[in-house]
C-alpha cells in the first residue's frame, strides 16, 4: 500500500485513457478508498437503449472484464445482434456487442422504471463484483455537442465514432449543463476526498463536462484534499483520440503549461511525460511529476498510479 492511514481516494475519469489510471488505482488502493466520477457527457441513446460509455468503459475496466484491445466493450464480446440489424439492412456504425447489450437493456430497464443513473450505476458495478464506487458526476442528461466545420452540430458520438473524430471543431458544448446537479454522493465524495486525481482524459471532451456540471468546480475548491491532474498529452500529442487535435482547432497549444491554465487553479500539481521534461519549466505556479505517463502494459498503469499517490501525499 502506497498511503498510510485510510486516506479517500477519488479520481475524475473518461472514457478509455483514464480508465487505465483508474486500473492501476484499483490496483493499489483498497476498493473502499477509491471512488471514480465518471462523465456522462458521451451518453447517447441508439435503438431506444440508455448507453454510457465513459461509464462503462470505466465499469467494465474494473470488472477486469474490458475489451484490452480497444478499452471500451467487453472482452471476448460478439456481435449476432449486430449481424442481424445488418440483415435488416441497417448499418449500425455504432457497435453494440452482445454482452455489451445486456449492460444497456438493464440501464434502460431501470431507469424507465425511475431508478436514477447513479442507483442504476451501482447496481450495474455491483453486479460484476466491483467494489470501488463509481459514481456519475450528474444524474441529470447532458450532451456533449461540436460545431463542425464540415457537418455543422454534431453529438459527441456522431463526431467521435461515426466521422471518427476527423471534422474540425470550431465549438464545443455540454446540452443540458446549465440544469444538471451533482449527486449527493459526488458532492460527498468530494468534500472527504484527500486526494483527487484528474486522469489522463480528454481535457475537454472528457474532464471539463465533469467540471462544469454547477457546483463541482465550487466543492473543488472547497476540498480539504490534494488535486493533481496527469496530462494525457506526450510531445504535444494524444495518446490515442482527438485531444491535442481540439486543442489545435481552438487555437491552443496542449502543453503542460497551457493544460496547468486550463484547470485554473483547480490543481495542487501537475503529473508530465519525461517527453515533456523541458516544457516543465513553463508551469510556473505548480509543482510538477516528471514520469512516465504512457501506460501500455498493466505494471506501467500500477507504478504510474502509485507515482503520483506517493507524489501527492508528499505536496
Ligand atoms: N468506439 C468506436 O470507435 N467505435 C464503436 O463502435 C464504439 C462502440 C461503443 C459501444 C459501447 C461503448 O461503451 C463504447 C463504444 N465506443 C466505440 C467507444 C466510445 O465511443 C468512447 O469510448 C467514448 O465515448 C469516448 O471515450
Amino acid at each position: 500500500m502506497v498511503l498510510k492511514g485510510d486516506l479517500q481516494v477519488v479520481a475524475l475519469a473518461g472514457g478509455v485513457g483514464g480508465a487505465k489510471l483508474v486500473y492501476g488505482l484499483a490496483k493499489t488502493l483498497p476498493p473502499d478508498r477509491l471512488t471514480i466520477i465518471g462523465n456522462v457527457g458521451d451518453d447517447l441513446t441508439l435503438y431506444g437503449l440508455h448507453i454510457s460509455p465513459d461509464l462503462d468503459t470505466v465499469m467494465y475496466t474494473l470488472a477486469d472484464v474490458a475489451n484490452p484491445a480497444t478499452g471500451w466493450g467487453v472482452a471476448g464480446d460478439t456481435q449476432h445482434m449486430g449481424d442481424m440489424l445488418r440483415r435488416y439492412g441497417e448499418m449500425p456504425w455504432f457497435m453494440l456487442g452482445d454482452k455489451d447489450l445486456a449492460t444497456h437493456l438493464l440501464r434502460s430497464q431501470w431507469l424507465a422504471e425511475g431508478h436514477t443513473l447513479t442507483e442504476v450505476t451501482r447496481r450495474l458495478s455491483q453486479g460484476l463484483g466491483v467494489s470501488q464506487r463509481l459514481l456519475p458526476v450528474t444524474a441529470d442528461p447532458v450532451s456533449t455537442m461540436v460545431d463542425t466545420v464540415e457537418l455543422g452540430i454534431l453529438a459527441f458520438q456522431e463526431y467521435f465514432v461515426r466521422h471518427r473524430w476527423q471534422p474540425v471543431v470550431r465549438r464545443i458544448w455540454y446540452a443540458g449543463i446549465e440544469t444538471a446537479h451533482i449527486s449527493r454522493a459526488v458532492a460527498q465524495a468530494v468534500e472527504e476526498a484527500d486526494i483527487i486525481v484528474f486522469c489522463p482524459s480528454n481535457p475537454m471532451l472528457s474532464i471539463e463536462p465533469i467540471l462544469a456540471v454547477p457546483g463541482m468546480r465550487e466543492r473543488l475548491r472547497a476540498r480539504k484534499g490534494k488535486c493533481v491532474a496527469v496530462s494525457p498529452f506526450i510531445g504535444g500529442q494524444a495518446v490515442k483520440g482527438p485531444a491535442a487535435k481540439l486543442m489545435r482547432e481552438q487555437g491552443i497549444e496542449p502543453t503542460p503549461a497551457y493544460l496547468a491554465e486550463y484547470y485554473g487553479g483547480l490543481l495542487d500539481g501537475l503529473v508530465i511525460d519525461q517527453a515533456d521534461r523541458e516544457l516543465a519549466g513553463q508551469v510556473t505556479n505548480l509543482p510538477v511529476l516528471v514520469t512516465q505517463t504512457l501506460m501500455m502494459s498493466s505494471e506501467d498503469k500500477v507504478r504510474l498510479a502509485g507515482e503520483v499517490l506517493d507524489w501527492v501525499g508528499r505536496l
